[in-house]
């Protein structure tokens, strides 16, 4: 039997938090083994927002190399860049003719960023998930590992999938978003209340998977917490809560038991041992980032033949697609 796909994407818009590293890819790298995963690094996205052409290139890479760092392993998974496969950019065309204003008009993620850049607020942020939609479909994946901020653009990819298939008859298969239970949302280490982004203009509100022992002794130290000095796993303690969750997350020890054994202590002993717990974390990940840096051959390898297996498999459902609409073939 064919094994079932996985696929993913990450922007290279900014350097990776824990926040994406929890909630996306140290799923990524756990579910190579059983099923057929494709992991993009989605520069078309990226440039919905303005970027440094340097900086993007730069970035690209940088989640190459961090993509291959967390453990995924590139003899297993493929691991391409969305433009070197511009069947993404073909079928999100296609795409966009089926879907409706109103879906997109709907978007929480595009309301915010609208509200967030008004004077640049340019089409392709508004066409975003049509594209998210292209890249997931383009593969006939089963399953979406994503944080739970991708709920809505992955139920749009599902429509898609079906309004094609009804008018045309059945192309794609419709997939499914994987949320990981309690990762799936880590917050801002400022406000509890939103969630942990790259783009956060604070820097205390986030840390990077780079980020280097003082920065991470800093963040957390002045991260939020309350006026209870309790440590207690509760809603009413959202601060105390998401450290709560990263300590687990990257401890790999049960909430629980972590809150047990901090009864009585108080929350400055507390984080002093959270940053160590995710300085530990972190090392094994940048040292080898680091040594993938130095070796740039390797990174290219991996990206182009990522790029050739993943466009052999993005063709064969593009020339469907093509060929369903009504399209003459070429050949
Ligand atoms: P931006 O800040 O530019 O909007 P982002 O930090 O949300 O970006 P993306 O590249 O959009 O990062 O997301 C990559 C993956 O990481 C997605 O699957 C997303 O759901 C997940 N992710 C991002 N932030 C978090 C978070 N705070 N907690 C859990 N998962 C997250
Ligand atoms: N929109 C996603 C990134 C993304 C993606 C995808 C995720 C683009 N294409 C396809 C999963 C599958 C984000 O902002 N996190």
């Amino acid at each position: 039997m064919e094994r079932k796909v996985v696929f993913s994407g990450v922007q290279p818009s900014g350097s990776l938090t824990i926040g994406n590293y929890i909630g996306a890819i140290k799923n990524f790298a756990t579910l190579q083994d059983e099923y057929d995963c494709f992991y993009c690094i989605v520069d078309l996205h990226a440039i919905t927002v303005p970027q440094v052409p340097k900086d993007l290139r730069k970035r690209s890479l940088d989640v190459l190399a961090l993509y291959v760092a967390c453990g995924i392993d590139p003899d297993k998974s493929t691991l391409f860049m969305q433009s070197h496969v511009p069947a993404h950019a073909e079928l999100s065309w296609v795409l966009n003719t089926i879907t409706y204003m109103g879906q997109l008009n709907r978007m929480t993620q595009f309301k915010d960023k609208a509200r967030k850049s008004e004077e640049n607020l340019n089409a392709g942020l508004f066409t975003y998930p049509v594209l998210m939609a292209a890249d997931i479909l383009l593969y006939q994946t089963d399953f979406v590992p994503v944080g739970d901020d991708q709920k809505q653009h992955i139920e749009l990819a599902r429509d898609l999938a079906e309004r094609f298939n009804n008018r045309y008859s059945e192309t794609f298969k419709v997939p499914q978003g994987l949320y990981n239970e309690f990762g799936a949302r880590i917050m801002s280490l400022q406000n509890p209340e939103v969630k942990m982004s790259k783009s956060d203009a604070d820097e205390n509100a986030f840390i990077l998977l780079l980020d280097d022992k003082d920065a991470i002794r800093r963040k957390v130290k002045r991260a939020v917490t309350d006026s209870e000095g309790v440590i207690a796993y509760r809603d009413e303690q959202p601060g105390l809560k998401n450290l709560i969750n990263i300590y687990s997350l990257f401890s790999n020890e049960k909430v629980e038991s972590i809150v047990n054994r901090y009864e009585g202590v108080g929350y400055g002993k507390f984080k002093e041992d959270l940053a160590e717990v995710i300085i530990e974390g972190l090392l094994p990940i940048q040292e080898k980032y680091h040594y993938l840096m130095n070796n740039k051959d390797y990174l290219e390898e991996i990206y182009k033949k990522g790029a050739d297996k993943a466009e052999y498999h993005a063709m064969k459902t593009l020339r469907k697609v093509y060929k369903k609409v009504g399209f003459i073939p070429r050949r």
